[in-house]
């Protein structure tokens, strides 16, 4: 892959649109700024070192509506990222090292190295649209956290007074839930039961947990929490989410604490989804009057 150049605004959006749920860095950038001139021959190593990504160079007098729209026409190099055309992430720098960074943790959210994994067509993983500081975790252990079960590393979210835990994820916009990852160990800790309730008003407790009607229910196997276990959820009843509450309720050993490795979702924001099919819908409706 090489770094495409924009000639003019009407290709930026059909450019995104393209490139799907595939991460889409755009580097802005002028021919009179020398710190974009002495980087641009790294965004070209960058693109061939991370096929995986498309690089687009947008330069901000040739595309001046792009550049002003997203704020970025004075502040050179820029750097946005885009999937299913909607913007993720943005950075400033003229650092090599930051901007690889950054592309690398978004590369890493696609769930590994070899293409699209278990993530299908259409959708992404919805881990750059969760809202730290909105989410809430439940009978955590002052060691083991709940950031540690966002992170796909070695670390790992424990519960501490019992087996159970409440984790609420809020995310940054209104999503739609297509699946999620919910790993464990496979010594006895690894989550079993598990309750999933979306939209809650305010946080839950464990009794409201128990006695609560959820969204779905799932056992899930000891195949479910390793490395490739996929839960796909019944996709009609997630269509608007802001917020997703996971019970766990036990675990697969009897065992004292339940352990989480790794939880995320799979899904779209609301906003990527086609405007004009909504809107042929929406006429076919009126027709039929
Ligand atoms: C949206 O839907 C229309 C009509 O089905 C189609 O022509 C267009 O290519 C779609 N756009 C995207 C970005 O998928
Ligand atoms: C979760 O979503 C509901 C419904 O949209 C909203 O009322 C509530 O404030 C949200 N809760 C959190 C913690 O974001
Ligand atoms: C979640 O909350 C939002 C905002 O309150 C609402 O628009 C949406 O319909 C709710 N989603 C579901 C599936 O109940
Ligand atoms: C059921 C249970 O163990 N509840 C405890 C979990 O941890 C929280 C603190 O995070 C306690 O308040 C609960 O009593």
């Amino acid at each position: 892959m090489s770094v495409k150049t924009l000639s003019n605004d009407s290709e930026f959006q059909p450019e995104l649109a393209n490139s799907g749920s595939r991460l889409v860095v755009v580097a802005f950038v002028a021919s009179w700024n020398s710190q974009c001139q002495q980087l641009l021959p790294f965004i070209g190593q960058l693109s061939t070192k991370y096929p995986r990504a498309v690089f687009l160079e947008v330069d901000v007098e040739q595309c001046q509506t792009v550049a002003s729209r997203h704020g970025v026409a004075s502040t050179l190099p820029s750097f946005l990222f885009f999937r299913n055309k909607v913007r993720v992430d943005q950075l400033q720098t003229a650092e090599p090292g930051a901007l690889e960074e950054k592309v690398k943790q978004h590369l890493e959210s696609d769930g590994g190295s070899d293409g699209d994994g278990d993530i299908p067509r259409g959708y992404m993983d919805l881990g750059t649209f969760i809202y730290k500081a909105g989410c809430e975790c439940l009978n955590e252990s002052d060691e083991h956290g709940f950031e540690n079960c966002l992170q796909k590393d070695s670390t790992f979210l424990e519960s501490d007074c019992d087996e159970q835990l409440i984790v609420s994820i809020a995310f940054t916009q209104p999503v739609k839930l297509y699946s999620f990852k919910l790993l464990g160990p496979d010594n006895g800790q690894g989550p079993k039961t598990v309750k999933i309730f979306i939209n809650q008003t305010r946080s839950m407790d464990f009794d409201q947990a128990e006695t609560s009607e959820p969204t779905q229910t799932f056992v899930l196997s000891p195949e479910d929490i390793q490395d490739d276990g996929v839960i796909q959820l019944r996709y009609v009843k997630y269509q608007n989410v802001n917020n997703v509450t996971v019970f766990i309720k036990d675990n697969h050993g009897a065992e004292e604490t339940t352990r989480v490795t790794y939880l995320t979702f799979v899904g779209t924001p609301v906003q990527a989804t086609n405007m004009s099919d909504f809107k042929r819908i929406a006429g076919k409706k009126g027709e039929s009057h």
